[in-house]
């Protein structure tokens, strides 16, 4: 069976065909019209899928995406200007009508830890949290192998704890969020800041790896915004694992020791015997992945392991 399946971020849309046992048979990308707003992003997606039903015999389509989402309406509850004109938009019900397949939607960092749980960093374990260091900070709270949902679609949106009081203006409307210092957003623009130019996050890893001072140091600072908010993380879920996804996972054990060292440097022991972080181990492909998980959950169908 053959899922077209799509994860739809801030800054871009990735999508191809994955059969049911979460293998990705093709994948290709492109920016998101966020400019052009929530309806210009949704035609994207329906022209992809009438490309894609051209070239597939689909059984359906799986949608991972930005915003808080309603998945069994297929809605967006809502979500922050980084997608303006987003908030309300019937996913699901418009791009049924005009593909005629059945469509799942659903937070793109839900769909994320649902990847690594099937495929990835969490599988085997039951209970854990992800976080996703992209455009900005998505969270997702899993509990015994499902979704928190919380009472309006809503749970798990770390990016909006607040990390500076009165800190710089979110999309969301207030001040301060994590996601401003802390998602890999936040660290482009601050070697942009300091080089007065576009630095690409895996150039700047590089310098650092190399021994370059003051790469190693921005990223250092980073990693101090990171892990205050794990900290508050791991002090209100007391989670066995955290699985930090995103391009940045691609770091691996660099960035992953440099996150450990801090966040043990802030927490209670009782938490430290417990807390094990990894870094998501299949990128942006688990948010794919995790959309077909979805969408096999939601219709019944066999999943293989
Ligand atoms: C924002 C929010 C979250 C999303 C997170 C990561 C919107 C549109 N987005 O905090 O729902 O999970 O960003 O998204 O409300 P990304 O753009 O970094 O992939
Ligand atoms: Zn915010």
């Amino acid at each position: 069976m053959l899922y077209g399946a799509f994860d739809v971020g801030g800054t871009s849309i990735k999508y191809g065909v994955v059969d049911e046992q979460g293998s990705i048979v093709f994948k290709s990308h492109m920016a998101t019209e966020t400019r052009a707003g929530g309806p210009a992003v949704v035609k994207q997606i329906k022209t992809v899928t009438t490309a894609l039903k051209d070239m597939y015999a689909l059984t359906g389509i799986a949608i991972s995406t930005a915003g808080q989402i309603d998945n069994r309406e297929g809605k967006v509850v809502h979500a922050t200007e980084s997608i303006p004109g987003y908030t309300g938009l019937p996913i699901k019900r418009e791009l049924e009508k005009a593909c005629q397949l059945p469509v799942v939607v659903d937070n793109d960092v839900n769909c994320a830890a649902l990847g690594e749980y099937w495929k990835g960093a969490a599988q085997g374990t039951e209970n854990f949290l992800c976080m996703t260091l992209g455009t900005g900070i998505g969270g997702s709270i899993v509990d015994v192998g499902e979704i928190y949902t919380g009472a309006s679609f809503s749970a798990g949106e770390f990016g909006h704890m607040t990390l500076y009081p009165n800190g710089k203006s979110c999309p969301c409307g207030d001040k301060g969020c994590y996601e401003m210092y802390a998602s890999s957003r936040a660290l482009e623009e601050r070697a942009q800041e300091y080089w007065k130019r576009g630095v690409s996050l895996p150039k700047l890893f590089e310098e650092a790896r190399n021994g370059e001072k003051t790469a190693e140091l921005m990223i250092d600072r980073w990693v101090s915004d990171v892990a205050l908010g794990i900290k508050t993380l791991v002090h209100v879920f007391n989670p066995p694992l955290l699985v930090i996804g995103g391009g940045v996972s691609a770091q691996g054990d660099f960035l992953l020791n440099k996150v450990k060292k801090q966040v043990f440097a802030h927490i209670m022991p009782s938490f430290q015997r417990s807390l094990q972080l990894k870094m998501a181990e299949n990128g942006n492909e688990a948010n794919l992945q995790g959309a077909v998980f979805q969408w096999i959950a939601a219709n019944g169908s066999e999943r293989s392991f």
